[in-house]
């Protein structure tokens, strides 16, 4: 892998693959398994081998619930990672919140700030204008200690989408350019499973930002959730990753930028799948399946019907009303393929 990260970027490309590296012993999805860093290191390339795009190392768990780490441990943690990934040629992102961590990491080669806070600290987005990385925007109402008593929503949608857009002009106001700025849901982040698959089932309404959307579902508790047993106990963590493949098929079928996971290999291979199924449908043209197709999408409601409409090469309406809006917002308009 090359470090060009503007490469990833370019329009018309697959779904793009995020491995995460977490260096935590306590994170709800790999807590502890890449707590030495020649483990993580090890980790972080057998993921590019497995076909990801870049690595997202994190030392801080954002569980709900999770009590900050010192400053000091988290840098202890992540930086030698980082800057071993970066040396050989990874794309590296580095999950933080807070500007000293972040700063070291762009030191150590960060190409990318995965900021889960949403934006809060003016300091971290004057560092990375600075800097020019990239930066995920990420939708969060407040620290992981108190995140889930903030789970309260009319409509989910509407004012993700809302507080996202508040975000976005602080972030722009701090100088970060507008093409390095990736746009995520938050899945997970102050949210219950109904408000997750609220937001995942309507996508489109983040076409709006005319951003790359990311979205992380990997091993997340609404998916242990819906694979709940017999005593309606969730699925553990462990045994979530079948499901969040599920969930990559129609991320990418929906055209999102990139998705988050742990499991690389079936993400990437759930990718090219999608891309070969898209590609004869639209080989297969516009008019064969539009009127079968319009009633699947409209009966099933999945993820996104511009996704579906578009897996079956329709023209499709809301893709075009989403445009209109990218369009009429005056902002740069990185439109999904
Ligand atoms: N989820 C987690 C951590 N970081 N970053 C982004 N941008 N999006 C996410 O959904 C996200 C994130 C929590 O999952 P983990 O503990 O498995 O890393």
């Amino acid at each position: 892998m090359s470090a060009d990260v503007a490469e990833l970027f370019r329009p018309g490309e697959l779904t793009r693959v995020m491995g995460v590296v977490n260096v935590t012993p306590d994170s709800f999805s790999d807590g502890g398994t890449f707590l030495d860093p020649i483990d993580a290191v090890r980790a972080g390339l057998r993921m590019v081998a497995e076909g990801a795009d870049l690595i997202d190392v994190g030392g801080e768990s954002t569980r709900p619930g999770a009590l900050r780490v010192p400053a000091a441990e988290e840098m202890r943690r992540v930086l030698p990672v980082v800057a071993q990934l970066a040396a050989a040629g990874v794309r590296v992102s580095v999950d933080t919140t807070r500007v000293s961590v972040a700063a070291a990491a762009v030191d150590a080669g960060a190409v990318l700030v995965n900021d889960v806070s949403g934006g809060r600290d003016p300091d971290l987005l004057a560092m990375v204008a600075d800097r020019g990385v990239y930066y995920v925007l990420m939708h969060a109402r407040g620290p992981s200690a108190t995140m889930a008593e903030q789970a309260v929503y009319g409509d989910v949608v509407a004012e993700v989408v809302a507080e996202l857009d508040i975000r976005l002009e602080a972030v722009l106001a701090a100088g970060i350019a507008e093409e390095r700025v990736i746009i995520d849901p938050g899945i997970g982040f102050a949210k219950t499973s109904a408000h997750n698959w609220a937001l995942l089932s309507q996508l489109h309404a983040f076409a709006v930002f005319g951003r790359p959307l990311l979205v992380g579902t990997s091993r997340k508790s609404f998916l242990g959730t819906v694979l709940a047993d017999g005593q309606a106990q969730p699925r553990p963590s462990d045994a979530r990753d079948d499901a969040t493949q599920a969930t990559t098929a129609l991320l990418a079928a929906a055209d999102v930028w990139g998705v988050r996971v742990h499991a690389v290999r079936p993400a990437a291979d759930a990718v090219r799948v999608v891309r070969a199924w898209k590609r004869s449908a639209q080989a297969a043209g516009p008019t064969r399946l539009a009127a079968r197709a319009t009633g699947i999408a409209g009966a099933t409601g999945i993820v996104d019907a511009a996704g579906l409409a578009d897996s079956a090469g329709l023209a499709d309406s809301a893709r075009i009303a989403d445009s209109a809006r990218i369009a009429d917002s005056g902002r740069t308009g990185w439109s999904p393929r």
